[in-house]
């Protein structure tokens, strides 16, 4: 009855749920935007091939789970006022991380030529991974990224590195099921050995349960549910 009553509060009202919702989509269609259009970017003329970038570069499939993750993230900082950054080990998720970026208006204050406009779009769009523009990773000059997600395996260490002797800061750390196979990764679980609560920040890790290295099956997704849960 009491737990009942506990998972009653927690809900999320509609509202809530709408803006978290809308967010998400706008996060969505900014990320798209970044990995295949060159012009034409809130879509008012018809699409035609000029308007897409003639080289493809980014992972979409990873992009909604992180857009999903930072806009819940961004709930919880506001409804608790948290000290927190995030860190995203999928790095070729790094038009979400712009996006998100840019949708709070960090990127434009950063960047004064990127600006929240149909002009500021167009150039966010183009520059994604292309000559004279941003890596298609997320990268340092990215607002709120202390983390270059190009060589997967790194994550969690610089989630505890930042943890470490900050203490009040809680640092989300998005772990990609295909990063968590990589040899560093596997043996940064054992940083919170180090972590003292005292002088110390916490590290929440979050596993992107994807199912998938790019088109690869990940080993962690084929354990079944209620191993993998007990493991
Ligand atoms: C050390 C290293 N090995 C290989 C790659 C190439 N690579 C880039 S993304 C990726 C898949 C990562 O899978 P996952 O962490 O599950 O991310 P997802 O795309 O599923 O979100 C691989 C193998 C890399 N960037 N770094
Ligand atoms: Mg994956």
């Amino acid at each position: 009855m009491i737990q009942l009553q506990t998972m009653k509060t927690t809900l999320l009202s509609p509202e809530l749920l709408r803006q978290l919702d809308a967010w998400w989509r706008a996060a969505n269609y900014l990320s798209v935007g970044q990995i295949y259009l060159f012009d034409n970017p809130l879509l008012r003329k018809p699409l035609r091939l000029a308007h897409l970038k003639p080289r493809l570069v980014g992972h979409w499939g990873t992009t909604p789970g992180l857009n999903f993750i930072y806009a819940h993230l961004n709930r919880v900082i506001k409804q608790h006022d948290l000290n927190a950054i995030t860190i995203t080990g999928p790095g070729h998720g790094g038009p979400g991380l712009v996006a998100n970026a840019y949708l709070e208006g960090t990127y434009s204050e950063v960047y004064p030529d990127i600006a929240q406009d149909a002009a500021g779009m167009q150039r966010l769009f183009k520059q994604f991974s292309f000559p004279g523009g941003i890596p298609s990773h997320v990268a340092p000059e990215i607002p709120g990224s202390i983390h270059e997600g190009g060589e997967l395996g790194y994550s969690l260490s610089h989630a505890f590195g930042a943890a470490f002797d900050n203490p009040g800061l809680l640092v989300a750390c998005v772990v990609g099921d295909g990063e968590a196979e990589t040899g560093p990764l596997a043996t940064s679980w054992h940083s919170n050995k180090f972590l003292n609560p005292v002088h110390d920040g916490a590290v929440l890790p979050i596993l992107h349960l994807n199912g998938h290295k790019i088109a690869g099956p990940t080993v962690l997704a084929r354990i079944p549910h209620d191993e993998f849960r007990r493991g």
